[in-house]
This record gives structure tokens, sequence and C-alpha cells, in this order.
């Protein structure tokens, strides 16, 4: 038996609804125990060797029989938990599932919390804490990218990056405490020199890892792109065109969208939230005023905005004016906008004028599209993901994103550490502070994989996760 837990903990695993099986996960020192309280099989689950699938009749204590079930029994440490457990599969349905997670209970069990399970796993040493995470980042993974970088996490990529990091401050470290040591004989054992470079290379490997999160936050998260722009343009058209799906409505009446729109798509494995807005403009109609307000707060919380105009005629100034002002406070929130020229269907536009109003409304990128005929949306969908993503690359087995907040921060905390580093070093100030600085980088480095961890950063972690995992 392996594990650091006193009781055994018990959820539903799998969806709460109705399928053709629901498991039920029993984890702790008496799973076995407990499990075959209830029951009746051909063999005693308490001697029954591990990763072996055992058939019978699940009773409550009062010995109604329950249902027919498989206990699949896991002897610690060789579990998902590291711990004793069973996993109880019966047939799914909510009510009988949940009559057999009553029974456990009352055969000694308690509920499991969120997360609990990987919780286990991550005290017992099963995976270190930036899988933990990854567990659930695969879990609620909604498109191929995020699967990716959810799986490369469970692989244990960062960690392994972070544990290279990490040895080799620790090395740095005891070399400069080691001199503290012999301080008074005048030794002087770290060289600095070797110092510094280990320090600068610790901080450019640092920043490869920070770098990539922009992208890594794109394939956790998703994208998301608001369709801005002036009444009747072709907005929800356009929605509708990149859902393939009549999604919203389309009339030739000005300010026909009140409300916003948000829908998912999926283009190049990367997820995109598209949010439909009512046109900007001014308006006297209470309900109209109320979709341009939200439509406001909607560009501002873009991640990329597209901005579109009627391209079969020429934006009067008022239009002008108003594309300026967007491009301008996007800007500010360095958040891309993409100028889209749609209903070329209507009218030959020709290249220089697309520069020219590219110029004029000083965006950087104009794409002309037809909403109608879906002429230049393959174009379109390039743009968006170059600006959400950057120019698509190859991942190499090498490469490793960082997807998480929480390990962004971290790895930012150890930088500024070490940029301390070198300042002390700069000021040719004594190997102490050196010293405290590298140990300060070194805990922020050890809180990525739970080397260094408090209990509110653990809760924080896991009270995200479902019950049953
Ligand atoms: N010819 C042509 N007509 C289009 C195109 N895109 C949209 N339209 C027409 O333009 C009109 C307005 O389209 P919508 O998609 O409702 O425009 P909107 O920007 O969502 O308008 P509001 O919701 O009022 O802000 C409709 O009559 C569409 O059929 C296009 O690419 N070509
Ligand atoms: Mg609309």
């Amino acid at each position: 038996m392996a594990g650091h837990s006193s009781d055994t903990i018990t959820a539903i695993a799998t969806p709460i609804g109705e399928g053709g099986i629901s498991v039920i996960r029993v984890s702790g020192p008496e799973a076995h125990a407990i499990v075959a309280k209830g029951f009746v099989g051909n063999v005693d689950l308490t001697k029954a060797e591990s990763q072996t699938a055992h058939f019978g009749r699940f009773v409550s204590p009062d010995s109604t029989h329950l249902d027919d079930v498989v206990a699949l029994v896991y002897q610690g440490p060789n579990s998902y938990t590291g711990e004793n457990t069973v996993e109880v599969s019966c047939h799914g349905g909510l009510y009988v599932t949940r009559r057999i997670v009553d029974a456990l209970i009352e055969y000694g069990c308690r509920h499991a919390e969120p997360g609990e399970f990987t919780k286990r796993a991550f005290l017992n040493g099963k995976m270190d804490l930036s899988q933990a995470e990854a567990v659930a980042d695969l879990i609620h993974a909604k498109s191929e990218r995020s699967r990716q970088a959810s799986l490369q996490l469970l692989g244990g990529s960062l960690s392994a990056r972070i544990g290279e990091l990490r040895d080799g401050l620790i090395q740095t470290i005891s070399m400069l405490e080691l001199e503290l040591d012999f301080a008074e004989d005048g030794y002087e054992l770290a060289d600095k020199k070797s110092v510094r470079d280990k320090v600068e290379r610790a901080i450019s490997q640092i920043d490869t890892l920070l770098g990539s999160y922009q992208k890594g936050r794109v394939y956790r998260d998703g994208v998301k792109i608001v369709l801005a722009g002036m009444p009747n343009v072709g907005k929800s058209s356009l929605l509708n065109a990149l859902l393939m799906q009549d999604r919203a409505i389309v009339t030739e009446v000005a300010g026909t969208t009140r409300d916003t729109i948000e829908e998912n798509i999926i283009i190049d494995g990367v997820l995109f939230r598209v949010v439909d807005t009512a046109g900007l403009r001014e308006t006297i109609d209470k309900v109209e005023a109320e979709g341009v307000r939200r439509s406001k707060d909607q560009v501002m919380s873009g991640d990329v905005v597209l901005l579109v105009l009627d391209g079969s005629r020429d934006p009067g100034g008022e239009e002008l004016d108003l594309a300026r002002r967007l491009v301008r406070d996007l800007k500010r929130e360095s958040a891309p906008t993409i100028l889209v020229l749609n209903k070329i269907d209507l009218v030959q536009v020709q290249n220089g004028r697309l520069k020219t109003l590219g110029t004029m409304l000083d965006a950087p990128e104009v794409v002309k599209v037809s909403a109608l005929t879906g002429e230049g949306l393959d174009s379109l969908r390039k743009s968006l993901v170059n600006a959400a993503v950057g120019p698509m690359v190859e991942q190499t087995e090498s490469s490793v994103t960082v997807t998480s907040a929480r390990h962004f921060d971290s790895l930012r905390r150890a930088r500024g550490r070490l940029a301390l580093t070198i300042e002390t070093l700069n000021a040719n100030q004594s190997s102490e502070f050196l010293a405290v600085d590298l140990r300060g980088a070194l805990e922020s480095l050890g809180e990525i994989t739970g080397v260094v961890t408090t209990d509110d950063i653990l809760n924080e972690i896991f009270s995200k996760f479902c019950i049953g995992k």
C-alpha cells in the first residue's frame, strides 16, 4: 500500500446523465475492503490481484440488489492515484449510479472533492503539478492544438525543462554557498564569469518559454474574434459564412443584429470564438443603442477584431471616422485589427484602392471577401490564424509551449530574480546576495512542478477540476 491519505474517497467518474455504462471510482487504503462489502461475486476483492476485472452483483447495506457490475481492482501504487483503487462499472443510469455511490458511502467512503483523485496522484508522486494541471486541460480541450499542448504538458516536457533549469541553479548556488563557508580564508571558488554565463543562459531559456505563452494561451483558451463595423456591411453574413451555417439573422435592414452572438469555430486546429455584434452607429432606438453599447464592449475585449466595410461602395465620412477611431483604440490595446472589405462580388475592387484604404485607416492588413459567394474566405481564415498564433511553424519534439497563466507567472518571477542576480554581479557585491536571489528563482521555478508548493496553490488548482477526476 502506498499513499498519504487515511480516508477512502468515491465519486462518479463518467459524465452525469444516461449512457451505456457509468464508472464509479473508489480510492484510498480501504478501497478494496469497502467495495467488497457490497460486491457479491466469485472472488474476494480484498485478495484480488492488481489490474484484474471481476463480474458480480452489487448490493446495498439492506441487501437490495442494485445492479450487476464489473469491479476493476488496482493495487497501490500501481493505480492512477497511487493508492488502492477500485473502478466499479455499472449500467449508465443516473439513478442506479447514485444508489451505488450512496451504498459506498454507507460502507465507509466519503464523497471526493473536485480533482481529489488527481491531487492524490500528485501527492503520491505519480505526477508533478504541471502534469496534474495538464489532466484538467486535456479534459477541457476543445481543439486539436489544445489537445496537443496538454498532452505535451502531461508527457512532462515542461517539467523536464524546468528540472534542467533548477539543476543548473542548484549547482551554482552550492558553489556560491561553499565559497561563503570558506570566506574568511579568501577563497574564490565560484568563478564570477561562469556564474554570469550560467545565469544569462538560464534567463535566455526562460525567455524562450515566456515567449511561447502567447501561442500557448491561444492554444488552450482559443481566440476571441469580434466582427465590428457599421450596420448592413455584412458582419452577420460573414459569421454565417465562416460557420457554414445559417446562425445569425441577415436582412437588408440596417440594424438587424441587436444582441451579440458568439459561436465557436476551429480553423487549423485553433479554436476561435467569433462574436457578431450590432452595427455601430448613433441611434435613438433604445434596444439598438444598448446593442451598440455591447458591441463597443466586445470590440475592446477582442483578441483580434475584424473591421468590416462594405466594399461595394465608398465609405462615408462617418464610417471612416469610426473606423479610424476603432483602429487607433485597438492599437492601444494591442489587439490586431484586420480590415475586411465585404461584398466584392458586386464590384471589382482594385488592389490599389485596397492599399489606399489600408493606409488611410492605418490598418496593416486588408482582406477582400464576399460573404455571399465565399470568395476570399480562405485567405481571411489564414489571416485569422496568422493574427492569433503567428505564422504556422511545425511543432518540433523539443519545443515546449507554456499554456498556463500560473506557469507564465512563476517563470516571470524567476526571471526577475535572475535579472537581479546580474545586477548584483554588475555591482560586484558579495556572493551572499547572489545566493539569495538564485534561491528565489529556484523557488519560483519549483512552484511550476510543485517541488515548492502551498495549500493555497493546490486548492486553487484542484478546485478547477471536475468531481471524479
Ligand atoms: N452582394 C452581397 N451582399 C451581401 C454580402 N454580405 C452581406 N450582404 C447583404 O447585405 C445585407 C446586410 O447583411 P448583414 O449580414 O445583415 O449585415 P450586418 O453587418 O450584420 O448588419 P447589422 O446587423 O444591421 O449591423 C443583407 O441584405 C445581405 O444579404 C456579400 O458578400 N455580397
Ligand atoms: Mg448583423
